[in-house]
């Protein structure tokens, strides 16, 4: 007889803990998932007797690759590549890639865990998964990110493919680095195919692609907001980065009547109390893709205040839009956000919140729209734009503007059918976690033990 196993949460972190030691990003993202998903399923039991969450708790498979490339002085330089698979039970793996020197084998596997379950939310067939590299592109030449995406690539086209893997953007990875990538698996593998999404519109890109993600985390706030009788016209709003997901965050927002009143990127903030209006943001989208400036820059342009070193959660709003990194909004962010007034939180970043932050949230019950589900409109309209490149077709931009609408509404009312307290408030955590989840673990059972 098999020893009797124990289902206790507080067993199955240390287990986690322990055989992927020193990954706090990975800990921190798995324990929010489970502490929902384990009180669901305690009454269903084979998810338990089929192990699911430890499965989807260990990645499919893991590439991690030395990639070598020569700079403008001629000097050999050295990064570390990775592509995590976490898991393809209902689709190809899919997630982005991000440049960034804080990249770790903890930071890509909280991202393809995460990854995993927005995909489900989406109600597209995609997996999880997540790549990058500790590579910086700041202060680098076109030509020295050229040759390192050609590097990159050179590895990666081996592991991805369009029914096998479809990588994108993330933080340090857009329009430019995706053109270098796909032209190098293209030339590699003599291939014109869907293997990268976020292309440029010349070579099977997508309408709408760029500002999916911003556009969508507002959205998810609106219907938040629609949900209690409320909407975002008149509404102040705190936003952090200002590069894709910020920008068309900003961009919605006012579109929809809301005044953004901070930007940030990692050496401060900007403060412009009358609103960053659309002529505003046309400068902050040259200065940071065109010009790859500093947000300070806008504050002398327009005459507003900089915060150096700062976040701008201490400034009083109505709503917030944490769009730059994980854990950007600490435990205090969130309790001086709350002191302020805050209704709502819309995570267009990926973990953007601590845990502790996330519990002050809810416990003031506040409309808090978790990552796997504000910030899923980008991956939904890759989703969109990977259906185009096996039609060969492009579809017209209203449609997808619609799509989108739609998969973004869809996803708030299963948050709603998954995560309503008896009380009537919407824990969108819990609904995200759990509406996430049931699909990848229905489609693992179908599966049986691989
Ligand atoms: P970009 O590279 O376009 O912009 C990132 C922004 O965040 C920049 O303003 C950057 O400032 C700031 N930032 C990055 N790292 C830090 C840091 N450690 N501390 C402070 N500020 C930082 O990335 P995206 O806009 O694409 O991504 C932003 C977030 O949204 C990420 O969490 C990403 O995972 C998530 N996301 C992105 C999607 C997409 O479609 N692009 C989809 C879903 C989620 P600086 O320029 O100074 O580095
Ligand atoms: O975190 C994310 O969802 C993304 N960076 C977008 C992934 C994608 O495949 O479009």
């Amino acid at each position: 007889m098999p020893e009797t196993q124990i289902y206790d949460l507080d067993k199955f972190m240390d287990g986690l803990k322990r055989r992927n030691p020193n990954e706090t990003e990975f800990h921190q993202a798995v324990y929010e998932v489970a502490a929902n998903v384990f009180p669901y399923i305690d009454d269903k039991p084979i998810y338990h007797e089929m192990e699911i969450m430890r499965r989807i708790a260990e990645p499919d498979r893991i590439v991690v690759f030395r990639v070598c490339w020569e700079d403008d002085n001629g000097r050999i330089r050295v990064n570390r590549g990775y592509r995590v698979q976490n898991n393809n039970s209902i689709g190809p793996y899919k997630g982005g890639i991000r440049f960034h020197p804080s990249v770790t084998l903890s930071v890509l596997k909280f991202l393809a865990f995460e990854q995993t379950f927005k995909n489900s939310l989406t109600g597209l067939p995609m997996g999880g998964g997540k790549g990058g590299s500790d590579f910086n592109p700041k202060g680098k030449s076109d030509n020295e990110v050229m040759r390192f995406c050609q590097s990159f690539m050179t590895e990666l086209h081996r592991h991805v493919g369009d029914d096998i893997d479809v990588p994108a953007g993330d933080i340090g990875v857009g329009a430019r680095e995706i053109g270098f990538m796909f032209g190098q698996y293209k030339r590699l593998t003599n291939r014109f195919s869907g293997v990268l999404t976020g292309k440029g519109m010349e070579f099977g890109g997508s309408p709408i692609r760029t500002e999916a993600t911003g556009y969508g985390a507002v959205y998810f706030m609106e219907n938040m907001l629609k949900h209690r009788g409320d909407s975002l016209d008149g509404k102040s709003c705190l936003i952090s980065g200002s590069g894709n997901v910020a920008t068309y965050a900003v961009e919605k927002i006012t579109q929809l009547g809301g005044k953004a009143v901070t930007m940030s990127d990692s050496s401060g903030f900007i403060h412009d109390p009358a609103g960053i209006d659309s002529d505003k943001l046309a400068y902050i989208v040259d200065l940071k893709t065109n010009r790859r400036g500093r947000i300070e820059q806008y504050a002398s342009e327009f005459g507003v205040d900089f915060y150096e070193g700062q976040r701008p959660w201490g400034v009083p709003g109505d709503v917030a839009f944490p769009c730059a990194t994980q854990n950007e909004i600490s435990t205090e962010d969130a309790t001086t956000l709350i002191k302020n007034g805050c209704q709502g939180v819309s995570e267009g970043a990926n973990m953007p919140t601590e845990q502790d932050g996330i519990h002050a949230f809810l416990g003031a019950k506040l409309l808090f729209a978790p990552s796997k589900a504000a910030n899923a409109g980008g991956v939904a309209v890759s989703g969109l734009e990977m259906s185009q490149n096996s039609a060969r077709i492009t579809w017209k931009e209203e449609e997808l503007q619609q799509l989108l609408r739609d998969i973004m509404s869809d996803i708030h009312n299963s948050c709603v059918e998954y995560g309503s307290d008896s009380d009537g408030y919407v824990d969108y955590v819990k609904g995200a976690n759990i509406s996430g989840f049931i699909k990848v673990a229905d489609a693992m059972l179908a599966y049986g033990v691989v």
